[in-house]
């Protein structure tokens, strides 16, 4: 059986300023024909198939129209709620949308009952565990500790229950939404942390064919049976360098997993540079970069003015703009209140001025300054406040 493994899409989601709707629906697209040319038997999409809990009409527009042309391809597809969805917003309608062969599997309740899918070899079971909030889930697992890898461990024994009640040679597919060890986390993930503990060993997973994870954005091989197929699409620099993909996945008759990665489409190039203003307009170097979408961390000693219009002139697709300034460790490390010590507001307030900016205030600032503490002072009312 030949399985096609995505998962976070995170329809609606902005990547800064970009709207990525029109990625989003080309991602869909490129998906479509992928399970057409490559003749897929199944889709597992492993959570996060929304941004928030009430994604924008236009992200629920696109994924009505990806349910019509998957089901108008005939090919099933299993789907789980992540972290980032409303459980229970994703599950109206779930038994309807069943019929077309499409299961959305978004409650806890529902672990332990598998959808079943049949090749030559025979059946193989596929279990959607959605992701499961510990505090929200450990009643209906009968756990003491409320913690990822006691409800997980307790969702996969009865994955294994059922699955040992199969017939014999019944393959297992496992979709879940966690944080496994030894998984490599990026800044788009909303964090799933309880309890100081977010990460589940893979051993949880121990018993089951192939096990689809969903969460982390960037592709990932934990196991040769346990894959993260990371997001079609990034969501923020710190996966500049990601290879957006999924996972072509063959199940053989005696349960042997053989994965290809295919890449998804790129809307455009990422790109993170550093360096001073006048150094990142300068250097040829940076020209590759010219039509990425840039991440730019300027470095120069003092802000320099109207930073943000002078790269868009190189780079028009700058889109976050982060000052490092280079100093030099002057500043010795005492307490705020003593440097605060004796010293008049008008004198903190130049400070103030010259630690955010790299100079302190020219004349007319400073004219400014006095002005606006004299106006204070002089203002019976704001004293009175003030007290
Ligand atoms: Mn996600």
């Amino acid at each position: 059986m030949r399985l096609l493994h995505t998962s976070d899409w995170h329809l609606g989601r902005a990547f800064h300023r970009v709207n990525m709707l029109g990625a989003q629906a080309d991602f869909i697209g490129h998906l479509v024909a992928t399970v057409r040319e490559r003749e897929v038997d199944a889709v597992v999409v492993s959570g996060d198939v929304y941004d928030r809990a009430v994604p924008p009409l236009a992200a629920v527009e696109l994924f009505d129209d990806v349910l019509h042309r998957l089901a108008d391809l005939g090919v099933p597809t299993v789907m789980i709620s992540g972290n980032h969805d409303s459980a229970r917003r994703l599950g109206v309608g779930a038994g309807l949308i069943g019929r077309a062969g499409i299961h959305l599997r978004t409650e806890a309740s529902a672990c332990g009952t598998p959808v079943l899918l049949k090749d030559a070899f025979g059946d193989v079971a596929f279990y959607g565990l959605p992701y499961l909030e510990p505090a929200l889930v450990k009643d209906e697992f009968g756990v003491e500790k409320a913690g990822h890898e006691h409800v997980l461990a307790a969702a996969m024994d009865r994955v294994r229950a059922d699955l040992a009640t199969r017939a014999p040679g019944t393959r297992s597919v496992v979709l879940a939404h966690a944080f496994v060890t030894g998984g490599e986390a990026s800044d788009s993930e909303r964090d799933i942390t309880v309890g100081g503990v977010a990460a589940v060993p893979a051993g949880v997973f121990d018993g089951v064919d192939y096990v689809a994870l969903g969460h982390l954005h960037g592709s990932q091989r934990i196991t040769e049976r346990v894959r993260y197929s990371g997001s079609p699409l990034p969501y923020s620099f710190s996966e500049t360098d990601h290879r957006k993909s999924m996972w072509l996945v063959d199940l053989a008759a005696d349960g042997s997993v053989a994965a290809e990665r295919l890449d998804c489409p790129v809307p455009r190039a990422l790109a993170r540079i550093r360096g001073g203003l006048e150094e990142l307009l300068a250097d040829p170097e940076l020209a590759r970069h010219e039509e990425a979408w840039v991440e730019a961390t300027l470095t120069d000693p003092v802000r320099p003015a109207d930073p943000m219009a002078r790269l868009t002139e190189r780079f028009p697709h700058t889109l976050s703009l982060v000052f490092e300034p280079e100093r030099a460790p002057d500043d010795p490390d005492v307490s705020y209140a003593r440097r605060l010590a004796g010293r008049s507001d008008q004198q903190i307030a130049e400070d103030f001025v010259a630690h955010v900016r790299g100079a302190g205030p020219d004349e007319r600032e400073q004219a400014v300054l006095q002005d606006a503490f004299d106006t204070v002072r002089a203002d019976d009312t704001v004293r009175e406040v003030a007290r």
